[in-house]
């Protein structure tokens, strides 16, 4: 183990922040602040072991040029990532489609939460008022893409932020019950499972919470064993990993074919990122060191959602640059970012 590199060489603790939060609660705490008009939400938290299952299914007809287009708008969607086939058949039926004209409030803070939306067309900007402020103010959009309204649903409580139609479009909705009977069980589940992984990869604390919670239902749990390749140097790029535990080493082979370990990374790193950064191929090879838990998160969620992140990363791997010069004693142009 290199153990004058820092940590920068893998992503994680690189600026030099503790992890905090590490002590996973039993309740999870709600991605934002309650603005709302109820102050606590905990009572009413979510408990999965309570849903009752029996409740009938909710159907609503389509043509079959709907269910393709639902299909289609459905696809990016991760907070279905978890359901199985027959669970995904049952939220194709159950959704229906509100149309909205331009200034159509969709949802209003404060309400209780009745749907959950996806998007087929249109562009939408949410806006949040926060106690004490006199006037909302514009924290986000989407444009022809996502979904909203999942966090009154999942949390209970009331609704956290406004949404309104900037132009006319096109909505899926989805009632409550069928939100909750289907879609929560899952999505909470893994919600819970990475808020605390992802509080402690310091790299992630520029990330609104709620914005940790769209990256906690994004990723994937991938697991190895001792010695596993879990990244082939030169291979092209399909995604980075969150360690969750065990550890990895860092292996590049230089110009003539030699092997040389050029870091390590435990809990709270990242690593095969930079790939990702450069548009490049994979400039190192990572082995698993005994059992090693990651999370992955592919290429077009690295995109969508680490956005706020990226100065960071780049700065991060900047690093990798010179300790490259050092193990190998000159520049290697891996880290050319685009
Ligand atoms: P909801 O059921 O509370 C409003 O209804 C929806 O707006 C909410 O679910 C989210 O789906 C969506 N904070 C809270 N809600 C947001 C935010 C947000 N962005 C989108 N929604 N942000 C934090 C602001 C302090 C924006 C983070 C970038």
């Amino acid at each position: 183990m290199l153990s004058d590199t820092t940590s920068t060489a893998v992503g994680g603790g690189g600026d030099g922040e503790d992890a905090e939060n590490q002590d996973a609660e039993p309740e999870p705490t709600p991605p934002v602040r309650n603005v709302g008009r109820r102050k606590s939400v905990f009572a009413e938290a979510y408990n999965p072991e309570d849903d009752a299952d029996d409740q009938p299914a909710v159907v609503h007809p389509k043509s079959d040029s709907q269910r393709a287009s639902l299909a289609e708008a459905v696809k990016h969607i991760l907070l279905f990532r978890s359901l199985d086939g027959e669970q995904m058949q049952q939220v194709l039926d159950a959704m229906f489609e509100r149309r909205v004209q331009a200034g159509d409030f969709v949802i209003k803070q404060g309400d209780d939460g009745d749907n959950f939306y996806v998007i087929e067309s249109g562009k939408y900007k949410v806006y949040v008022k926060m106690d004490g402020e006199a006037e909302p103010k514009l924290v986000g959009g989407y444009d022809n893409a996502g979904s909203f309204g999942e966090l009154a649903l999942m949390y209970n409580m009331p609704r956290a932020a406004t949404v309104q139609a900037e132009n006319g479009g096109s909505l899926w909705a989805m009632d409550r019950q069928t939100f909750r009977r289907i879609v929560l069980k899952n999505a909470y589940k893994k919600r819970q499972m990475y808020e605390s992984l992802l509080n402690s990869v310091p790299m992630l604390k520029t990330l609104e919470n709620y914005e940790r919670m769209n990256l906690a239902d994004a990723l994937v749990p991938r697991t190895y064993t001792d010695g596993d390749t879990i990244i082939k140097q030169g291979d092209a790029a399909d995604g980075m990993y969150f360690m969750e535990d065990g550890e990895v080493r860092v292996v590049k082979i230089d110009g003539n074919g030699v092997e040389k370990e050029i870091n390590r990374a435990t809990k709270g790193g990242y690593f095969g990122e930079l790939a990702l950064l450069t548009n490049k191929p994979r400039a190192a090879t990572i082995f698993a060191v005994g059992t090693v838990k990651t999370a992955f998160l592919d290429v077009e969620a690295f995109e969508r959602l680490l956005g706020p992140c990226m100065e960071l990363m780049k700065r991060n791997a900047e690093d990798y640059e010179q300790q490259l010069i050092r193990i190998f004693g000159s520049k290697s142009a891996i880290t050319d970012i685009r």
